[in-house]
């Protein structure tokens, strides 16, 4: 929902089609927060445009600005506009063990799991094979993540933590390039997220996390 309150603050969210950003813009969802979306389309390389150079020296999304401030870093970013809006519902409660864990987990999607993910997602966007070692960093990440999982649910219930929507872009992103084929229980996990109302409030207003390539094959 995209709304300008009087008496409430402003978010801008910088958001790059299929990208990164749509995990910010389902949190303000989650919050019913007021947030000003500016979208940019991506290059025909796939890229962001030169205007996202303009709002930070990265180039790159998310960004947000609120008043004189501007943060990049999808996970600080969620962090920062949890503490802003007071938000308690999306991370276990301050001092425990599970909060540790859980800011483990927040960290751990852009630290360590993008890079292997990248290392599939890569090749597969220019059309290559991925090399073997991509292939079986990945199966041990996976696995990683399968054994942070509830029984039947996502990281810490039912309903989506910060760190489940820092998940959400990098899934989307291996399972419409088939590499989730062979790992049941995250496919499941996917999909789980994919019927939480925020991330479908958010595909609503941002787009799609990740591209349809079934479209261009066919
Ligand atoms: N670690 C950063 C990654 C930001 C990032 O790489 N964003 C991508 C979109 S998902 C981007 O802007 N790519 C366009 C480009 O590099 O040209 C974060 O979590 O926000």
């Amino acid at each position: 929902m995209i709304l300008e309150m009087k008496d409430r603050p402003m978010i801008t969210i910088h958001c790059l089609a299929y990208s990164r950003a749509i995990r910010l813009v389902w949190l303000m969802e989650d919050m019913h927060a007021p947030y000003k979306l500016v979208q940019y389309r991506r290059t025909d390389q796939f890229r962001a445009p030169a205007a996202l150079q303009k709002i930070h020296p990265l180039g790159k999304s998310p960004v947000i600005e609120d008043k004189d401030l501007k943060i990049a870093e999808s996970a600080t970013c969620l962090r920062y506009l949890a503490d802003k809006f007071g938000d308690e519902t999306h991370r276990p409660t301050p001092g425990t063990l599970q909060h540790v864990h859980h800011e483990e987990l927040l960290d751990y999607v852009e630290s360590s799991f993008a890079e292997v993910s990248m290392g599939l997602l890569l090749p597969g966007f220019s059309g290559e094979e991925p090399s073997d070692a991509a292939f079986a960093a990945m199966r041990t990440h996976l696995e990683y993540v399968a054994q942070n999982l509830q029984p039947s649910g996502l990281l810490f219930g039912d309903t989506a933590f910060l760190a489940d929507i820092q998940f959400s872009y990098l899934l989307a992103n291996l399972d419409a390039m088939g590499f989730l084929d062979d790992a049941p229980r995250i496919k499941t996990y996917w999909h789980d997220l994919q019927q939480q109302p925020g991330y479908q409030a958010a595909v609503i207003a941002a787009g799609p996390m990740a591209p349809d390539l079934t479209a261009k094959t066919a």
